[in-house]
């Protein structure tokens, strides 16, 4: 039996902490998107390539979609309707396990994109994550009833992003959405995320996890200076951490530094893994007033690109 070849871009939007970037990852096998538990982890859109015999989706993870406050998380929320619009489908995902008796919430953090999202008419599935955490399984029953009616003629699908349930049919109908063509990428292709890129992310990850409160939401990663040394088979890596007020700069550093050597140690070990060198890493931390309302600072972050 002979299948057209499919290829073209789906789009991955929805409330933050929704598993996004947890469901690019557990597709690829690889880690391309950092995943953290606190929400507006994902800045940019994300490239990630999944590549059969039968297709080529090329998945677009994206901030989420929230009520944005300032102008960094107007930012993040139009990046990722830039990126809905440039798709062939979309997956909405939402937390089944947070809304799961709990749907005037659902309506509440989807209310952003609800009409939005209908108008523009894009193939729409919808996937409830983390079922992994919900028990009994009948209890998800209500809420895929109140799916139905709030997007009705989309397909729901019972996911878990962290196991792997479910997304075969998801990815089945998803496959559904693009127009047949040949592949866009070359079939080893993850990603069109330059290496670098992903070497700020895994800091900033670090960050996220090793940061309290609103630490993290008030910082970025710029990489310095990258320099292979072949011989040595070393990569050594300078990165500045941006902070938005100076009051931050010592609570980032930590007592006796002990935040900033957590955060190398915990990058550097991941950064090794993906470079497949040693890794030498310096990090700075610099104050620059006010850049969450700094458009070409951020710009020049690849923020909003
Ligand atoms: N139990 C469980 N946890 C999950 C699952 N998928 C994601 N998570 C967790 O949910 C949290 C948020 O995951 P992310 O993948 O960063 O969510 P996101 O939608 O990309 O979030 P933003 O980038 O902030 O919009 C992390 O702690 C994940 O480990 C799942 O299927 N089951
Ligand atoms: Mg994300």
């Amino acid at each position: 039996m002979s299948t057209t070849y499919r290829a073209g871009f789906i789009a991955l939007i929805g409330p933050p902490n929704a598993g996004k970037s947890t469901f690019l990852n557990t597709v690829l096998g690889e880690k391309i998107a950092i995943v953290s538990p606190k929400p507006q982890t994902t800045r940019t859109s994300i490239t990630g390539i999944h590549t059969t015999a039968h297709e080529q989706i090329v998945f677009l993870d994206t901030p989420g979609i929230h009520v944005a406050r300032g102008r960094l998380n107007r930012l993040l929320v139009d990046t990722a309707w830039k990126a809905l619009q440039e798709a062939n489908g979309a997956i909405l995902f939402l937390d089944g396990a947070k809304y799961v008796g709990h749907e005037t919430a659902l309506e509440r953090d989807t209310k952003p994109m609800l009409g939005r999202l209908t108008s523009m008419g894009i193939p729409l599935a919808v996937a409830l994550n983390k079922i992994d955490q919900i028990k009994p399984k009948e209890v998800l029953l209500s809420l895929l009833a109140f799916c139905s009616t709030r997007w009705p003629g989309a397909e729901l699908v019972p996911v878990s992003a962290r196991t792997g349930e479910g997304l075969e049919r998801l990815l089945h109908v998803v496959r559904d959405f693009l127009p047949a063509s040949d592949r866009i990428f070359p079939d080893d292709q993850l990603s069109t995320v330059p290496v670098r890129f992903l070497a700020s992310e895994i800091i900033r990850e670090k960050l996220f996890m090793v940061l309290e409160q609103e630490l993290p939401y008030n910082v970025a990663v710029e990489i310095e200076s990258w320099e292979e040394l072949r011989e040595q088979n070393m990569t050594v890596v300078n990165a500045i951490i941006y902070t938005s007020k100076n009051s931050h700069k010592g609570m980032i550093v930590g007592r006796h530094g002990e935040n900033l050597k957590k955060i190398g140690q915990q990058s550097r070990k991941e950064l090794k893994d993906l470079l497949g060198t040693k890794v030498h890493l310096e990090l700075w931390v610099k104050v620059r007033e006010g850049w969450t309302e700094d458009g070409q600072f951020m710009h020049s972050l690849g923020l909003g690109s």
